[in-house]
């Protein structure tokens, strides 16, 4: 198993967590996404979106990080990252989907890049760009983390979820720009909790082989 993925991509960082809660290993493939290393033909040919992370099994292609964390779990079940109900699953799915489409997504490096080369923003109103993302969509994530349904260490209970593999990255990146988080007690509280297990620890982009 091979991964695409670069030290300080938020969406790479969740399948560093989930592989490591489930104790695999995979070779790992440095996409420097600063020198736009994701544009590159070659890897292009494993995802034409110019995105990661990305895996590759068997010569096989998977890309999107909650599709190729599903595969995951579904593969490797033990331990299982979504509940075993299905408004539990649901309920899971709905906070890494919050993070996933609506709050990553607008801040993603070719938004930014584009808010400064295409549109000719400058530096305080990219910065102003990303926070009002972070504000709002960390406003919505606090109060459906604090309304869980099933409240405890983490997201949902006391294991950690597909929710928490997405939520810790995606505090790394509102910590990384600055962003206030003193309005988010819940979300500082889980990801407390979710730092302090071994498998996070060594997902952090702080610790990958490439970082800087
Ligand atoms: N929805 C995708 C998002 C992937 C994504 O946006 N990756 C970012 C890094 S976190 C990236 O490759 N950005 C490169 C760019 O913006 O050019 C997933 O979950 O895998």
């Amino acid at each position: 198993m091979e991964v695409y993925g670069y030290f300080r991509s938020s969406a790479a960082y969740r399948l560093r967590i989930a592989l490591n809660l489930k104790g695999l290993t995979a070779e790992q493939r440095f996409i420097h996404l600063r020198r736009k290393e994701q544009r590159s033909p070659g890897y292009l040919a494993v995802n034409p979106m110019g995105l990661v992370p990305a895996l590759v099994e068997d010569g096989r292609a998977l890309t999107q990080s909650l599709a190729i964390i599903d595969y995951l779990d579904e593969t490797h079940p033990t331990p299982a990252l979504l509940p075993r109900d299905p408004f539990g699953r649901a309920w899971v799915r709905s906070v890494a989907l919050a993070i996933a489409c609506d709050i990553h997504p607008v801040n993603n490096l070719r938004i930014l890049n584009h808010l400064r080369d295409g549109l000719g923003l400058d530096e305080p109103a990219r910065n102003a760009w990303y926070a009002h993302w972070v504000a709002e969509g960390f406003r919505g994530l606090e109060a459906m983390l604090t309304a869980s349904p099933q409240p405890g260490t983490f997201c949902f209970g006391d294991e950690p979820t597909l929710a928490d593999v997405c939520l810790v990255p995606q505090v790394f990146n509102a910590e990384r720009m600055n962003c206030p988080l003193d309005a988010y007690p819940t979300i500082r509280r889980i990801v407390a909790a979710a730092r302090a297990l071994p498998a996070f620890q060594a997902a952090e982009p702080g610790r990958q082989p490439d970082a800087e």
